[in-house]
């Protein structure tokens, strides 16, 4: 070692990458010279560290290139504003994008290190909650991967989304302290920091021109840090950035306090202005409306917005042309003060038309809808705005005066129309966001046909009505280098070699996977494929919970967020039912499964939380009955994430994809169990529909009410009573569940769950849909028992994929929405 320390240094940080040996050295030298520490009794997480470092000097050798080819060409650029970005870990992403996996294991080895174990040392960076952050981080993936000149936007959050245990049945929060031994992949830029107001007053004047000028004055203000992230494509040149805004006090605002000889004050006033990037608030599809999150989007807005005007002015004088230059995306309406903002800077800072700035501004943004439910669509109350943003709460009003006039010209008379448009609900005070982000962009999309469709029917009529093309689809989709290359290396390898390299850029080449059905050796691979990525699942649920699952058994999955629409509820009605009967022996012929289900309640979220401890109670039950546990097994998997969902996605027989119809935008995690080899068992809701249409009615489990069914029971009257009244069997599971059959120690632990399926109507139809999913899992069974009928139909399941790529959802955001092309470097 003595001898290969001494001769690294001499290479001087030189890294070759494809020579295993020149790693070794550069592992060695960035050892001594970057972290620190001396090679000779390094652990796995300094050698983490040194291996992060080599690669980061890589990614910002290649970053410099894109950007000076960025700055050459001069194209309009893409940059994508969200509140979350689920990236998961970096280490083996990069490896795979770079290429350099192999060699840099060969080179850990000799060094007498596991890049496996090495890996293990980075935290999971889960700075969102669900789908929409995992799809931003899947986007930039895919804008990096085609050359897209793209770049991210959002809030480095000192504690990401809480990590999940259960403790007496129960979900437990623990903070997400992912910094605490730092980030080894940032680049903190101390010298781009952008004051961001809040506060204050507005105070108008005459300028020398005659005209009136507004100022924002006597503003408290916090400064926005800068923190890189660089973002590897596959094989590709291209970097993206993901920049992340870190909350630090002003200096002059320590100051005022500390002249005053009151320091202690000043440093309280500088801990308050810090919480603005302390924390991700942790619920998903609903809003709590307090004032910290209402911030907390502002300043990233507000940082974000100088960076980009700052980036454009460094070569551009005319703002009248942002947008010529500048597409923003606005992922769902957490960014949407971006456009009184926007506005702001235009006309208060850079003194252009009130006219100008507002058609540069439709121009430059764009807004993605992620949601029909109407307790997630964002309103701030007006005196909460114009405390926090005075100056953007009269933008606000100027831009809904203009907005209204034209409604009525549209409309003319229907001041129904006219309430139901405006950007303020009168009737509750508050200003609605999603109308804001519609009048302020050119384009507006839905994430899956079905939920375009409802948008444009249901929740925004007048305004497709009255702006005929601007809401288009774009469904969502995964990209297939994470979700499919890294978390299955065996089913990845098996089809390269079978059709190609291909698909892993261009997704739709798993086609030619189809002929492969007729060939028997070719299941018989893909089987014993499924097979250990079951038994990878199962010892690693077994290392992290104790618990023993078969792998011969259906492995039955739902991982996703705890949440009434998303009815893993009537998951677990169907369970319960199944153990009634197999204790009663009322079947004999039922195939062995395990039901594994997953995912974080919002901690305020009573019921959510209830179905949890529900579904460990019955799982203590079932598990422990030696008269059904060799034929049923539920299991909770706790702390699902991003790293979780790598093991587990790869693992499973059958997915579960049940919301009620109508409830599910799109849906994500539907993609990557098709894409892995699962067959689905869903409802007709979000992008269900269209995986079905792709892979095939016979080769998908469809079940339930309609979204138009839906619609149509409730309007005749819906009567839970009367559907349970009709169904012995589910009077007994509702029995057992209602009556402490689980929880004998507590015997109305369930109420809640019971008054909100009767009393409460029932709202997501679980009842209404209970008979159906019986009679849908009956079929999965049957299919089962026959492994190989079950194989083709997973096969084709993943050759029928090919549309689910995000690289398929990137292209046409490129071609539909922002109008950009892939850059030459
Ligand atoms: N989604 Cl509004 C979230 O993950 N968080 C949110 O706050 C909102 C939506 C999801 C949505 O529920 C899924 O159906 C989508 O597939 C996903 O966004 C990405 O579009």
């Amino acid at each position: 070692m003595d001898e290969l320390v001494k001769e690294a240094l001499e290479d001087d940080f030189r890294v070759n990458l494809e020579d295993a040996e020149n790693i070794k050295r550069a592992l060695i030298a960035y050892m001594v010279r970057v972290v620190g520490h001396d090679p000779r009794s390094a652990g796995p997480r300094q050698w983490f560290l040194a291996l992060a470092h080599v690669i980061k000097g890589i990614l910002s050798e290649r970053g410099m290139k894109t950007s000076r080819a960025q700055y050459g060409d001069d194209t309009r650029r893409v940059y994508y504003l969200s509140m979350e970005f689920l990236t998961g870990r970096r280490l083996m992403k990069h490896l795979l994008d770079l290429g350099l996996e192999a060699n840099v294991r060969t080179a850990l080895e000799a060094l007498g290190q596991d890049l496996d174990v090495l890996a293990e040392e980075e935290p999971d960076p889960a700075l969102g909650n669900g789908g929409l952050g995992r799809l931003a981080a899947c986007f930039l993936d895919s804008l990096a991967t085609h050359g897209y000149p793209g770049y991210g936007y959002g809030i480095r959050y000192e504690f990401g989304m809480f990590s999940q245990t259960i403790e007496d049945g129960q979900q437990v929060e623990h903070p997400d302290n992912w910094l605490r031994r730092g980030n080894a992949w940032e680049f903190v830029r101390h010298n781009v920091v952008y004051p961001v107001r809040f506060h204050g007053r507005i105070a108008c004047f005459r300028d020398e021109t005659g005209r009136e000028r507004c100022e924002w004055v006597d503003t408290d203000d916090v400064h926005a840090v800068a923190y890189d992230l660089k973002v590897t494509g596959y094989d590709s040149p291209v970097i993206s950035n993901l920049r992340l805004w870190s909350a630090r006090a002003t200096t002059d605002f320590d100051l005022r306090f500390f002249n005053e000889g009151n320091y202690i004050e000043a440093v309280k006033d500088k801990t308050t202005s810090e919480t603005l990037s302390k924390v991700l608030y942790p619920m998903d599809t609903t809003v709590l409306g307090q004032e910290l999150r209402l911030k907390q989007e502002y300043f990233f807005v507000s940082a974000s917005l100088q960076d980009i005007l700052a980036r454009y002015l460094r070569v551009h004088e005319d703002l009248s042309r942002l947008h010529t230059k500048v597409a923003i995306q606005l992922n769902d309406t957490h960014p949407a003060l971006a456009v009184p903002e926007l506005m702001r800077l235009l006309v208060d800072i850079h003194g252009l038309d009130w006219e100008e700035a507002w058609k540069v501004t439709r121009e430059t943004f764009s807004y993605t809808n992620h949601t029909l439910l109407p307790e997630a669509l964002e309103t701030w109350p007006i005196g909460m705005l114009e405390h926090v943003l005075p100056r953007h709460l009269e933008i606000i009003y100027l831009i809904n005066h203009d907005h209204l006039q034209q409604v009525r010209f549209r409309f003319p008379g229907e001041m129904e129309v006219l309430r139901r448009m405006s950007l303020v609900d009168e009737d509750t005070q508050r200003i609605r966001m999603a109308h804001l982000a519609i009048v302020g962009s050119s384009k507006v999309n839905g994430v899956a046909a079905l939920h375009t469709r409802l948008l444009r029917e249901t929740v925004f009529p007048e305004f497709d009505e009255m702006y005929p093309g601007k809401f288009v689809n774009v469904t969502n989709g995964v990209t297939q280098r994470r979700w499919l290359l890294q978390c299955n290396p065996m089913l990845s390898d098996l089809i390269t070699e079978a059709v190609g390299p291909a698909w892993k850029t261009d997704l739709t080449a798993l086609h030619d996977l189809e002929p492969l059905v007729e060939d028997a050796a070719f299941r018989e691979r893909f089987i014993a494929i499924k097979v250990a990525n079951k038994q990878r699942l199962a010892e690693h649920l077994e290392a992290e919970t104790g618990v023993a699952t078969d792998a011969e058994s259906l492995f039955d999955v739902q991982v996703k967020r705890i949440h009434e629409y998303k009815r893993q509820l009537l998951n677990v009605l169907h369970v319960v039912h199944r153990y009634r009967q197999l204790r009663e022996g009322l079947v004999t012929d039922a195939v062995p499964r395990t039901v594994f289900i997953g995912g974080k309640a919002a901690p305020g979220y009573y019921l959510a939380k209830q179905i949890i401890r529900l579904i460990g109670d019955v799982a203590l039950t079932v598990n422990n009955d030696p008269q059904v546990n060799d034929r049923l097994k539920v299991v909770f998997l706790p702390n699902y994430n991003v790293s979780n969902a790598e093991i587990t996605i790869p693992g499973a027989n059958l997915s579960e994809q049940i919301s009620t119809a109508g409830t599910e935008a799109s849906g994500t995690g539907n993609m990557k169990f098709a894409l892995n080899g699962a067959l689905t068992i869903g409802t007709l809701d979000g992008a269900n529909i269209e995986i079905k249409d792709e892979v095939g009615d016979d080769n998908i489990f469809i079940f339930g009410l309609t979204t138009e069914q839906v619609a149509e029971t409730k309007r005749k009257g819906y009567n839970p009573w009367k559907v349970v009244e009709q169904d012995a069997d589910l009077r007994q599971v509702l029995d057992m569940i209602t009556s402490g059959y689980f929880n004998p120690q507590q015997t109305n632990r369930y109420q809640a769950i019971r008054d909100t399926l009767f009393d409460g109507g029932d709202h997501f139809m679980v009842l209404a849909d209970f008979r159906a999913y019986v009679d849908a899992q009956a079929r999965v069974d049957d299919l089962f028992r026959d492994p190989d009928a079950w194989a083709r139909k997973a096969i084709l399941n993943v050759a029928r994929m090919g549309y689910f790529s995000s690289d398929r959802s990137i292209h046409t955001y490129a071609r539909d929405i922002w109008n950009v092309a892939p850059m030459e470097i």
